[in-house]
């Protein structure tokens, strides 16, 4: 198995459906429709729906297709977080996915609503899964409504602005980033795995691989944010340290931070041992992971 190449088909099936699935940039209004578009196609590096994509895999899906909808609306949702992520009255960026920011071209007024519109489409995507025998529609909506909701990623957003300015501990640290960065990638891994009518037993493993591997995550987009320049990242650099957020290389340095996202990364890894060979792909995506560079 070569990891680039099924990343590469991973994309190419969720853009196309995305694509499909989004009202067409001539659909009025048209404003809207084309803002939407132009930070979904951005070229993100669709993370989410990859490991959608490679829990479904690892549970043995029958049918790659059938974890699509899933795949689509957890990056629906990513997107739209991002949008209002960068906006003035938040993290206030200029630059995201190499290109001006949402607000930047549309307007403020358009990117909150172009954010809002994608978070509602991903629940009309969702609507388009099957149900399987141990997971209802119910269910698929369930999940990415709880973690996409108050007590994980808008929670953590909000734990994020009131931690600004602050002296935050590990504990503050940890809550902040289990909502608005681990939630999502245990969605993401969840709802894969239950389009391949995973046990519950599979599902408990990969929600706990997913926390680890969000946790180290969110620490080496915290050392990115300090070592790499914003061409690299395709986002502004250097925002954490000047908005006075509390990341790890704040609190504990930056080689205790490259250790910690090494440690965290062994966690993951361990925790996928009993899905044995079926789970290569997750595997091979947390190591690509840690040494990623944007
Ligand atoms: C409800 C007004 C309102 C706002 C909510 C939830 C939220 C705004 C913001 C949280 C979004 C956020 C920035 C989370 C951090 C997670 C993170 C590291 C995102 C970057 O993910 P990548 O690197 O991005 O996978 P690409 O662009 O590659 O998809």
């Amino acid at each position: 198995m070569n990891l680039d190449s099924r990343l590469a088909d991973y994309t190419r099936i969720v853009d196309r459906m995305l694509n499909q699935w989004l009202p067409k940039e001539s659909a009025k209004p048209t404003t809207l429709h084309r803002a939407m578009r132009y930070s979904l196609f951005a070229g993100g590096k669709r993370l989410r729906p990859a490991l959608c994509l490679a829990a479904a895999q690892a549970c043995e899906i029958r049918r790659i297709a059938d974890a699509l909808p899933s795949a689509c609306a957890v990056e629906c949702v990513h997107t739209y977080s991002l949008i209002h992520d960068d906006l003035p009255c938040m993290d206030d960026d200029d630059l995201r996915r190499g290109r001006p920011t949402s607000h930047k071209v549309f307007g403020e007024g358009t990117a909150i609503l172009a954010g809002d519109a994608l978070l509602t489409a991903a629940f009309e995507i969702l609507a388009k899964t099957r149900p399987t025998a141990r997971y209802t529609v119910a269910d698929f909506v369930s999940e990415l409504a709880r973690a996409s909701g108050s007590r994980f990623l808008v929670g953590g957003q909000v734990a994020d602005l009131e931690a600004e300015g602050k002296k935050s501990n590990t504990a503050t640290l940890r809550f902040i980033h289990r909502g608005k960065t681990a939630a999502m990638i245990i969605c993401s891994l969840k709802l894969g795995a239950m389009s391949a009518n995973a046990t519950p037993r599979a599902l408990g493993i990969l929600e706990e691989f997913g926390d680890h591997l969000g946790l180290a995550f969110q620490v080496i987009d915290d050392i990115l944010d300090v070592t790499q320049s914003s061409e690299q990242l395709g986002k502004s650099a250097g925002k954490d340290a000047a908005a006075g957020k509390t990341t790890y290389p704040a609190v504990v340095g930056l080689k205790a931070s490259k250790q910690e996202a090494a440690r965290l990364t062994d966690k993951a890894l361990a925790t996928l041992s009993p899905l044995g060979e079926r789970a290569g792909i997750l595997r091979a995506l947390a190591k690509k992971l840690l040494d990623r560079q944007s």
